[in-house]
């Protein structure tokens, strides 16, 4: 039986009828109208807390230099590292020679001009920068700042942020937490101010910057299908560069609206806590957010604001029991990196982790160094994840619905989704024949 067949004779007929039970309890249950049109699938549940908890006791506020890229030498040691980068040089050249797809001067050329965007800006700089651009001020068009209700401050923040490339934005309360307490060598502080700055020693976010908005921007299933190559790493680039020009939009509206906005792509703190907060996803394995509408196929961003806004709620699909009997993530990383653990726990891997909260950590200097025994990044664990879908058939909605419902059927769908074929790696020869849509992704998928 092929996976056509499957679905017309096999689950297809069981599966219409979970899905039709599952979807008339759904239309009792006002607990998943939730807040007009950004709202997830209805198999989507808003909870009052994340499912992985924190411990108040430990969690605190992270210094990003003990992150992998922050500590290189302190993690592989000098000389481990100089031979890990000459023998990843020497394989590039040797993978140019035999002309391998994926590893071709047009592939990594597309994958660095992916960053073109990104490259504009960082910490408090360019595109990133914490003090208004060119917008002008309510104040200079002679008239009082936006007044709206929480609701409606929402609402328009919403729109603006989708209208700028995100493909889901949830707002939450800003976990100071969330925020490193040191980068690029200098403290990140909270002080009564009314505008941001920065000086050499520290940068300042006002005490009123009480609100984040998260959004995710997702990245081409096309690419990363081609994972390890330097064609999946373009897919993270893209996505970079749609995150730098959504946050630097966003912020420049909400200044123009004559509020506070500081813009934050990988930088600042932590993308994946506030994402979670504000119900963009769950924690998943691969201790990276996933979400309902494009699995763990998105690249996240952030703007604080003192904009007031009504937050969102956590939300609660399912995902926690699936990654515990899936693992798929786990088997396909090559380097063994992800956790093959049943539960997710407080116990870090490293000092490269920040403890405090719940996960299934992973050994991060063994990713980062499979990036350059592969020449090219990896994104395996994404590519192979059963929440990546790149179609909205009724079928995959059914399957997500009944999986958020019924956790018995999880071990399941994961070995079905397997022998269908799905997560294997795609030719990267043949990606430059395949006729994209724009940015490389489907902007009406997720909305179904
Ligand atoms: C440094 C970094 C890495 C390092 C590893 C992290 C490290 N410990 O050094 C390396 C280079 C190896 C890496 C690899 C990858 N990364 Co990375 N990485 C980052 C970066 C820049 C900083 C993360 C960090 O400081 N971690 C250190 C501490 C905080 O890690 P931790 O305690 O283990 O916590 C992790 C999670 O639990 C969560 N988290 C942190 N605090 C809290 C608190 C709570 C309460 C919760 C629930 C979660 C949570 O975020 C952390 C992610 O590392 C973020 C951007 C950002 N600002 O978030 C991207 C980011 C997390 N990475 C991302 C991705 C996609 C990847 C890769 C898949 C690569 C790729 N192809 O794009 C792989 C996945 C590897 C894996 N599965 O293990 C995305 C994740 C998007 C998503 N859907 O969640 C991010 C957000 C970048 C982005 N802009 O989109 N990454």
């Amino acid at each position: 039986m092929d996976r056509r067949d499957f679905f017309k004779f096999g689950l297809g007929g069981a599966g219409l009828t979970i899905g039709e039970s599952l979807t008339g309890s759904s239309d009792s249950d006002s607990s998943l109208s939730g807040n007009h049109e950004f709202d997830h699938p209805w198999w989507v549940n808003r909870l009052e807390e994340p499912k992985l908890p924190v411990d108040d006791r430990v969690y605190s506020r992270f210094n990003s230099r003990k992150n992998v890229f922050g500590s290189m030498v302190k993690y592989y040691g000098m000389k481990n590292l100089k031979e890990l980068r000459e023998r990843s040089q020497k394989k590039t050249q040797r993978y140019y020679r035999e002309n391998r797809p994926g590893y071709r001067l047009q592939d990594r050329a597309l994958a660095d001009a992916g960053w073109v965007i990104s490259r504009l800006g960082g910490l408090n700089r360019g595109t990133r920068s914490w003090t208004r651009n060119f917008v002008r001020t309510p104040q200079q068009r002679g008239v009082e700042e936006y007044k709206g209700s929480l609701g409606e401050a929402a609402h328009m923040i919403k729109a603006a942020a989708r209208y700028f490339g995100a493909a889901t934005v949830g707002i939450t309360r800003l976990d100071r937490r969330h925020i490193n307490a040191k980068e690029r060598g200098k403290r990140i502080v909270f002080e009564g101010v009314e505008e941001p700055y920065g000086n050499k020693e520290k940068l300042v976010i006002p005490d009123k910057c009480k609100y984040a908005v998260s959004m995710s921007v997702q990245m081409s299933l096309d690419n990363i299908a081609c994972s390890p190559t330097a064609l999946s790493s373009a897919g993270s680039s893209m996505g970079y560069s749609r995150c730098e020009f959504l946050v630097a939009g966003l912020t420049e509206f909400i200044r123009g609206l004559g509020y506070v906005a500081i813009p934050s792509v990988n930088d600042l703190g932590s993308s994946v806590a506030p994402a979670v907060d504000a119900g963009l996803g769950e924690l998943g394995r691969t201790n990276r957010l996933i979400t309902p509408e494009f699995g763990p196929m998105v690249r996240l961003c952030k703007v604080l604001t003192d904009l007031p806004l009504a937050v969102d709620k956590p939300i609660d699909f399912g995902l926690l029991e699936f990654c515990k009997v899936c693992k798929r993530c786990a088997e396909a990383c090559p380097c063994n990196c992800l956790s093959f653990e049943d539960e997710p726990s407080f116990e870090v891997k490293g000092p490269w982790n920040n403890p405090g909260h719940k996960a299934w950590f992973e050994d991060s200097p063994q990713c980062l160094a499979y990036w350059q025994e592969s020449t090219s990044g990896c994104s395996n664990c994404l590519r192979v994840c059963p929440w990546t879908k790149k179609d909205k058939t009724v079928i995959h909605q059914i399957i997500k619905g009944a999986s958020a419902k019924i956790p018995a059927l999880d071990a399941f769908f994961t070995s079905m989704d397997e022998s269908f074929g799905y997560g294997r790696q795609r030719s990267a020869r043949k990606w430059w024949d395949l006729n994209l849509p724009e940015y490389g992704v489907d902007t009406t998928q997720g909305k179904g």
